[in-house]
C-alpha cells in the first residue's frame, strides 16, 4: 500500500479527508487494507467529472413546454384502437419467442428504500392466496409465454430471463432462486448481472464516507444497465443465444406480462429498433414523466419540466396531448442496444437525487442526517430514447397491465394492498369473461362489480387468483370457468384442469 502517493492524489483533487481515519485506533490493520482498496478502486477524477456534470444544472427548473410535441401517431399503437392488429402482433410475438430471439430483462437494483424491506423487492409477497412473490409470478409467465408460444408454432423457444442486481441485492436475489429451484425456469436460463456503484457526494462535491474505512454508494441507477451490459458482457450472452429482441421492465409492477407478444410484435411491425409501453396518463397534474419528443428527439419528460397549462392541453379528441406515461417497460433490438453500449453510453448524464446519507462527521461519528446532505447520481433507462431513430410507443390499459409496488402500506398509493388488489381484481374479470360466476358461502351470487361493504373491507376486490402456469392473460379459462360457480377466495391453478379432466371422465 502506497498511502503517501495516495493521499498525495486525493490532496490534488480535494478530496483528503477520505484518508482522515487513517490513523485512528478503531481502524485495525484488515480496516485500513480495506479503505485502501476501496478508495484506489475508485476512479475518483471520473466520480468528480460526473459530479460536475450531473450538478450543472441541478437547480435549473427550466420548462421545456415549447420544445415538446406528441409521439406521431403513426408510431401509436393501442390495445384499445389498433383493433385488428392486435391478434397478429400478438402472434408474431409468439413466433419471435418460438425461435428464442425474445430475452427479457429485469431491472432490480434498485434498493426499494419507500417500501422499506431489506430484502430484494422481488421478493416480496403481497399477500396473495398463493403467497407468491413477484419474482415467482414473473417466473411462471416467462414459462407460460414458452407454452403459448409452443402451442402456436410446434416449436419451443426459450426466453432467456436475465436480472441486473447490485451491490445490495445480488447475493439475496441469487440465494432466493436457488432455495426455490429458480421456480422452473432453466438455470442457464437465469442470468444474473451486477451493476455499478457510484459514490455519493456531497453538495461541496467532497465524496461522502459511509464508515471511517468506506465509501459512501449507491447503485448507478437503473440506466446503468448500459454500462453493465457491456461490462458483464450480457450482450454477448444475448448474442451467443440469437437473442435479436430484448423485453425490459422495472421490478415492482405486479402486472407485468413478461415478453409481451403483443408488444413486440407491434415493435418489429413498426420497425421500431426501441420502444416503450405506457398508459395513458389518468389526469393532467399525475406525477408522472410522459413520453414524447423534444426538439425532435425521443424523450421522457417529468412532470416537473412542464408547466400545467401544456400538462392540462388537449387535443381534438378530448385526450391529454402529452397523455403517454411511463411505466419503465421497454423495448430494444439488440442492434440499437450494441450501439448505445459501443458508442453512446458515455453521452448519458447522470440525474441528480438530493438525499439524507449517513457520514461519518469530524469527530468519527456516524450521523443519520435529518435533511438532504448530498447527492446520489443516477443514468435512467429511457435516457436512450433519443439514440432512437426508429421508435414506437404502445398504450395499454392501466388496470390491466401496471400496478406498481412502491410503499409500505403507511402510504395510500401504490403499496402492498393496491398491488394485491390489483391483481386479484383483473383475475376476478378474466374469470367473468370466461363465463364463470361468484357465490356468497350461502350461495347468493356476487354481482359482477361487487361492492364495497364498510363491514366487510376484504370482500373487494373478490378474491380470485389465476395461476400464470394456467393462463398469461385470461386466454384458456372457459374450460374451467364457463357456467362454474365459485366460492372466494378462489386459486385457480393447474389443479383446477386435471380435476375438469377427471369430472369429464367420470361422466363419460
Ligand atoms: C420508474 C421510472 C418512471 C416510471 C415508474 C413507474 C425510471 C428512471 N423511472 O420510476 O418513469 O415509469 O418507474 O413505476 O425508469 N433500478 C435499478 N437500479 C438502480 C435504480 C433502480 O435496477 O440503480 C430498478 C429498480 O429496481 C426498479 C426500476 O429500476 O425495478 C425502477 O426504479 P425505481 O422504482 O427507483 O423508479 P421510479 O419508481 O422512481
Amino acid at each position: 500500500m502506497d498511502v503517501t502517493a495516495l493521499r498525495n492524489k486525493l490532496s490534488q483533487l480535494g478530496q483528503d479527508h477520505l484518508l482522515e481515519f487513517w490513523d485512528d485506533p478503531d481502524l485495525t490493520d484488515d480496516l485500513r487494507r480495506s479503505l485502501y482498496d476501496d478508495i484506489t478502486g475508485t476512479n475518483v477524477e471520473e466520480v468528480l467529472k460526473f459530479f460536475e456534470t450531473s450538478t450543472a444544472n441541478m437547480n435549473n427548473s427550466e420548462k421545456v413546454d415549447e420544445r415538446m410535441e406528441p409521439i406521431p401517431s403513426e408510431l401509436f399503437g393501442s390495445v384499445t384502437r389498433s383493433g385488428k392488429n392486435l391478434d397478429r402482433w400478438y402472434k408474431d410475438g409468439l413466433k419471435q419467442i418460438s425461435q428464442g430471439k425474445v430475452g427479457v430483462l429485469l431491472l432490480a437494483g434498485g434498493q426499494g428504500t419507500r417500501l422499506g424491506v431489506k430484502y430484494p423487492k422481488g421478493m416480496y409477497n403481497v399477500g396473495l392466496p398463493s403467497e407468491k412473490t413477484l419474482y415467482q409470478l414473473q417466473a411462471e409467465r416467462i414459462l407460460k409465454a414458452q407454452e403459448l408460444a409452443l402451442e402456436l408454432t410446434g416449436e419451443k423457444g426459450v426466453i432467456p430471463w436475465y436480472i441486473m442486481t447490485s451491490e445490495h441485492t445480488k447475493e439475496p436475489t441469487r440465494e432466493f432462486f436457488k432455495q426455490h429451484n429458480h421456480f422452473g425456469i432453466g438455470e442457464d436460463d437465469l442470468v444474473l448481472f451486477e451493476q455499478e456503484m457510484l459514490p455519493c457526494v456531497s453538495f461541496e462535491g467532497k465524496i461522502i464516507l459511509d464508515q471511517k474505512h468506506k465509501i459512501s454508494r449507491a447503485p448507478d441507477g437503473n440506466g446503468g444497465l448500459y454500462r453493465a451490459l457491456g461490462n458483464c458482457k450480457i450482450l454477448d450472452d444475448m448474442e451467443r443465444r440469437g437473442v435479436t429482441y430484448v423485453h425490459v421492465y422495472c421490478v415492482d409492477n405486479i402486472l407485468v406480462k413478461m415478453a409481451d407478444p403483443t408488444f413486440i410484435g407491434f415493435c418489429i411491425d413498426k420497425g421500431a429498433n426501441c420502444g416503450a409501453k405506457v398508459v395513458e396518463k389518468a389526469y393532467p397534474t399525475e406525477p408522472v414523466g410522459v413520453v414524447c419528443r423534444v426538439d425532435g428527439q425521443y424523450q421522457v419528460v417529468e412532470y416537473s419540466e412542464i408547466t400545467l397549462p401544456t400538462a392540462e392541453k388537449r387535443s381534438e379528441d378530448g385526450r391529454l396531448t402529452f397523455s403517454a406515461g411511463n411505466i419503465c417497460n421497454h423495448f430494444f433490438t439488440i442492434e440499437f442496444l450494441k450501439s448505445v453500449v459501443n458508442e453512446n453510453e458515455s453521452r448519458l448524464r447522470h440525474h441528480v437525487a438530493k438525499k439524507k446519507i449517513p457520514f461519518i462527521d469530524g469527530e468519527g461519528k456516524r450521523i443519520a442526517p435529518e435533511k438532504p446532505n448530498g447527492i446520489k447520481m443516477e443514468k435512467f433507462v429511457f435516457d436512450v430514447f433519443r439514440f432512437s431513430n426508429n421508435f414506437a410507443v404502445f398504450e395499454v390499459l392501466r388496470e390491466d397491465e401496471f400496478s406498481p409496488l412502491k410503499n409500505s402500506t403507511k402510504s395510500e398509493k401504490d403499496n402492498p394492498t393496491t398491488a394485491r388488489h390489483a391483481l386479484l381484481s383483473l383475475h376476478h374479470r378474466w374469470v367473468l369473461n370466461a363465463g364463470g360466476n361468484f357465490i356468497d358461502s350461502d350461495g347468493t351470487p356476487i354481482p359482477a362489480i361487487p361492492s364495497r361493504r364498510a363491514h366487510d373491507p376484504d370482500c373487494y376486490p373478490v378474491t380470485c387468483e389465476v395461476s400464470p402456469l394456467l393462463s398469461y392473460a385470461g386466454e384458456g379459462l372457459d374450460k374451467i370457468c364457463n357456467g362454474k360457480k365459485f366460492c372466494p377466495p378462489i386459486l385457480l391453478n393447474q389443479a383446477n384442469v386435471i380435476a375438469e379432466k377427471q369430472d369429464t371422465i367420470n361422466t363419460q
